[in-house]
């Protein structure tokens, strides 16, 4: 299949590309895109360099299938001129996620609401990727009533601007400040923009994007989006109140058998979910699964994955597999 890969230079971009390697994604030819200054700029896939072109040149090569990840205004320009051309754009941006005519897939979740007329389809946000694909088997089963969130984000969820405003600090080297506050050292309570409300951006999508992926508007969703000075990945407290009771050894079956999910769930020996561990890997980790002693039908739990990969790379080409096992790519 000709894939294009738009964003390739940048972080997530880059993660796509390795992803579409290392799972070994029928690429037949790789159409590499970013700005025009990184006009024939090389990047390497498969053993082989590329130059990267233009969105105007990109789109002219026709690719069957595009992952986006160039931003929220590059995909608004560019998203809908490439499925004219018959492309599926898998869009990592937030621009169309709320868009009623647009699906926002996991596809542990609800790959099965795709169609072949789906020409461009959202990716989700990465903090709220890796809460759903937990909370999925839990709903079938217990059906949740309501989740409390508080967020432990890596700078990488930021792009390189977020890394290099970390590293620098760290390294005492010259830097052009990302944050509006140190980030080395600090915890900031603080992830894209307050909205009127008292909530950021971040927040309301944790909890707009969950109910849009799980098909419910009763789950009731509370989110505190907060950075941490972390490279690895995000890590989620997630408080969740089901409205049927629940056995704990059941849950810790249930998660186990999941599609996506790795349990790591054994305090005696120290063994929970960490970013640094889950650095790299395509699955989300979940463990410190305990029962709430202050609410009935209460769980905790601790979830962690790597934002570039499930939270982002790793999604966006597990849909790009979907559509592949459809046969609708002509
Ligand atoms: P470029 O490297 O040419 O600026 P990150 O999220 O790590 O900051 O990466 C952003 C990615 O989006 C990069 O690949 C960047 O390319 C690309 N990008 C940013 N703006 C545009 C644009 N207007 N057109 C195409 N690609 C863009
Ligand atoms: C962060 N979650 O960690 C953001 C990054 O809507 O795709 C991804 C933003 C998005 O800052």
């Amino acid at each position: 299949m000709k894939v294009a890969v738009v964003g390739a230079t940048g972080l997530v971009g880059s993660t796509m590309l390795r992803t579409l390697e290392e799972r070994n994604f029928p690429v037949t030819e790789l159409i590499p895109v970013a700005s025009e200054r990184s006009k024939g700029k090389k990047v390497a896939f498969k053993g082989k360099e590329y130059a990267v072109v233009t969105l105007q040149e990109a789109v002219a090569m026709h690719p069957q299938i595009a992952l986006f990840s160039a931003g929220g205004s590059t995909s608004l320009e560019w998203a809908e001129p490439f499925a004219a051309t018959g492309c599926y754009v898998i869009d990592n941006s937030s621009a169309w996620r709320m868009d009623p005519s647009k699906k926002l897939v996991v596809p542990e979740v609800n790959a099965s609401v795709l169609t072949p007329e789906d020409r461009v389809i959202a990716n989700p946000n990465c903090s709220t990727i890796q809460m759903v694909v937990v909370l999925k088997p839990l709903h079938d089963q217990y059906r949740i009533k309501r989740v409390v969130v508080s967020t432990y984000q890596s700078v990488t969820g930021s792009g390189q601007k977020g890394v290099d405003h970390l590293l620098s600090e760290r390294n005492n080297t010259e830097h052009k400040a990302f944050y509006p506050h140190p980030i080395d050292l600090n915890v900031l309570p603080h992830i894209d923009v307050f909205q009127d409300n008292g909530y950021t951006k971040e927040e309301m999508k944790m909890i707009l994007e969950t109910q849009k992926i799980m098909g419910d508007d009763q789950i009731r969703v509370s989110a505190t989006t907060v950075r941490v000075p972390v490279m690895g990945g995000h890590s989620e407290s997630v408080n969740i109140e089901f409205e049927k009771t629940y056995d704990l050894d059941a849950v810790r079956k249930l998660l186990t058998e999941a599609p996506g999910i790795i349990v790591q769930d054994d305090p005696a020996n120290n063994v929970y979910p960490m970013p640094l561990h889950a650095f790299g890997k395509d699955e989300v980790f979940v463990g410190r699964l305990r029962r709430d002693p202050s609410q009935d039908n209460t769980l905790n739990c601790w979830i962690v994955a790597d934002n570039l990969k499930k939270g982002a790379a790793t999604n966006a080409v597990q849909i790009a597999e979907y559509i592949a096992g459809q046969n609708w790519v002509k």
